[in-house]
């Protein structure tokens, strides 16, 4: 009976002098957020971008969403106790080097998301960096949060965070203030960070101009990441999809500024490069994830 046993049969082939297989392991990335079943956002963006970027993406879904690129139909959390499983099973079980939060609904789920997080790092003992992307409103205006969400944000989950990566409109409601130059996208950038001891990248895609700029604050210091703004196309997902290739240069061992550098080519080429359909005398824009 010995020889059928497989166990025994594979024991027998690693004996002989055959080369044995090297795999590599690449660097793996955890994003935590929502479903968007046209693909352009969230998790299924995240998980393309990750692809494109040579890193291993794994997820946490926190809600389902039933949506096309410009209305939102339905949105349906998954329970908080679940997102916390996920989180949970896959950081104790797989060597996360990044983990980047979308989408996270209600304040339940960011107080999961934030325990689970500490919870693992207390255990494992090791501090995982983390990108907060403060996703509030999708592009097509559809509030996506529940009431009292964004002070969750800001007591539970910005204080772990490393980069947090609002765009206008997030960085405006954060601070009660409106944002309209880039003085005060400057202003918001370095109140921000004092206020959350993280780094942060205020995204100005939606001030009007020539180019699209975004201002970090990391470290005291002011950079300033700048593309031609690509007129013409109604995406959506490109915020998710900004923060998320940040996260894949993290995972891959980039330090901050290369990071988000090689993110905002990513994106603005996703863009450039995007897909167009017609259907029902509508015209549907989609980013083109694939490099
Ligand atoms: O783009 C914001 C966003 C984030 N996450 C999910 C979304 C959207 C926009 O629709 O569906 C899941």
């Amino acid at each position: 009976m010995v020889g059928r046993d497989p166990r025994a049969r594979r024991n027998r082939a690693s004996s002989k002098k055959e080369p044995r297989q090297r795999f590599q392991v690449p660097p793996i990335a955890l994003t935590v957020a929502g479903s968007d079943c046209s693909a352009g956002a969230g998790i299924q963006a995240d998980l393309k971008t990750f692809t494109a970027l040579g890193v291993y993406g794994l997820t946490a879904v926190t809600c389902i969403i039933a949506e096309l690129p410009r209305k939102v139909s339905q949105i349906e959390p998954v329970t908080a106790t679940m997102v916390r499983e996920q989180i949970e099973v896959l950081l104790k079980n797989f060597r996360v080097g990044v983990i980047k939060t979308g989408l996270l609904c209600s304040v339940d789920i960011v107080s999961a998301v934030a325990q689970a997080i500490q919870d693992t790092e207390k255990e494992t003992g090791r501090l995982i960096p983390l990108v907060v992307d403060p996703v509030m409103i999708a592009t097509s205006g559809d509030n996506l949060l529940g009431p009292g969400t964004v002070e969750s944000y800001k007591t539970k989950l910005f204080p772990l965070a490393t980069l947090i990566t609002p765009n206008l409109d997030e960085a405006a409601l954060l601070l009660a203030t409106t944002i309209e130059d880039r003085k005060q996208m400057e202003n918001a950038a370095k109140a921000l960070a004092k206020e959350y001891r993280a780094s942060i990248l205020v995204k100005g895609g939606h001030l009007r101009g020539d180019n699209a700029v975004d201002l970090l604050f990391h470290h005291g210091e002011l950079t300033e990441f700048s593309a031609p703004f690509v007129r013409g196309v109604e995406t959506h997902g490109t915020g998710c999809t900004y923060s998320a290739a940040i996260t894949a240069g993290l995972a891959c061992g980039f330090s901050l500024e290369p990071a988000i550098k090689q993110a905002k080519k990513f994106v603005t080429e996703s863009i450039a490069r995007h897909f167009r359909w017609r259907r029902d005398c509508t015209e549907i824009d989609a980013l083109n994830h694939s490099i």
